[in-house]
């Protein structure tokens, strides 16, 4: 396992690419090591899932997507990565930040052939920090075609609109309790465009991609269209969330999924404030 330190240099072409894009692809950047690790703690994470966790879509052949949120402090496997991997290095180089907190980690597990799409989205406006300096590390744990991986608007994160976004609070076939409903209908200044009707036309960019491998995103990037999986295939991804310089506390009037607002506050933390505490660690 590399500790810490990067596997590969990440180039100034790289770095040029997530500023103007939003979004920058970074090849077998995670040993094999890693990944085991991951994958160990992902199947002990699917036995014992946060309060947080829901199922967002389960079809009439029983396939499903699971989503969950923040299981880090459970799960010492994802403790490990978020204190020892290269994931803390790649984040800061690409932001260009002095320092970077880790904000939480989430999962996307598909089983095989589900069809389930992620809705276009930005990610800031579900957050409980605000920021330009930020970024997810989306990492598939299996192969996954360019055609089923996370999708980006390229340069969308320098946008000014605040989409009206989707509601995941209603992605809960079980219709569990305490789900966030959100509408941002009160706070949005745009629809958000509709990518699938000509994703040409929008520079829609994926890749093929193998374990080991990485996309790092703004988190006001556009994003989305993940899924469509083939009967044989499915899709294990975990995600973590990286803050740099610029980012602070932010609670919002509507709209925050997951909603840390009151662990934040458990651990002192108010809007406003820098990133900090057991919760949100600085890692760099
Ligand atoms: O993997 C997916 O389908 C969704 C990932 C996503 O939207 C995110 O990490 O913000």
């Amino acid at each position: 396992m590399t500790l810490g330190r990067l596997r590969h240099p990440v180039s100034p072409e790289d770095i040029d690419a997530f500023r103007r894009d939003g979004v920058v692809v970074l090849r077998d950047q995670f040993d094999p090591e890693w990944i085991e690790l991951l994958a160990r703690g992902l199947a002990a994470h699917l036995d014992a899932p946060t309060p947080r966790a829901r199922i967002w879509d389960r079809d009439a052949e029983g396939r499903t997507m699971f989503w969950d949120s923040m299981a880090w402090h459970e799960r010492p496997e994802y403790q490990r990565f978020v204190f020892e991997s290269p994931a803390a290095e790649i984040a800061a180089t690409l932001l260009g930040s002095s320092r970077v907190n880790f904000f939480f980690d989430a999962v996307f597990v598909r089983s095989p052939g589900s069809q389930f799409e992620t809705p276009w989205h930005q990610d800031e406006p579900y957050w409980s920090v605000s920021g330009h300096d930020t970024c997810t590390i989306w990492m598939p744990l299996v192969p996954v075609a360019a055609k089923n991986a996370l999708a980006f608007v390229p340069g969308s994160h320098l946008t000014n609109a605040v989409f009206d976004q989707p509601d995941f609070g209603v992605l809960n076939p079980d219709d569990k309790a305490d789900i966030d409903r959100s509408d941002f209908s009160a706070i949005a200044t745009d629809d958000i465009p509709n990518i699938d009707s000509d994703r040409a036309a929008h520079g829609v960019v994926s890749w093929d991609m193998n374990p080991g491998d990485c996309v790092v995103f703004n988190s006001r990037i556009l994003h989305g269209g993940s899924g469509l999986l083939p009967d044989d295939a499915g899709l294990s991804v975990f995600t973590s969330k990286w803050l740099g310089d610029d980012v602070r506390i932010a609670f919002r009037d509507v709209g925050m999924d997951p909603d840390f607002s009151d662990m934040m506050r458990d651990h002192g933390l108010d809007h406003g404030d820098l990133p900090g505490s057991d919760l949100l660690p600085q890692i760099l």
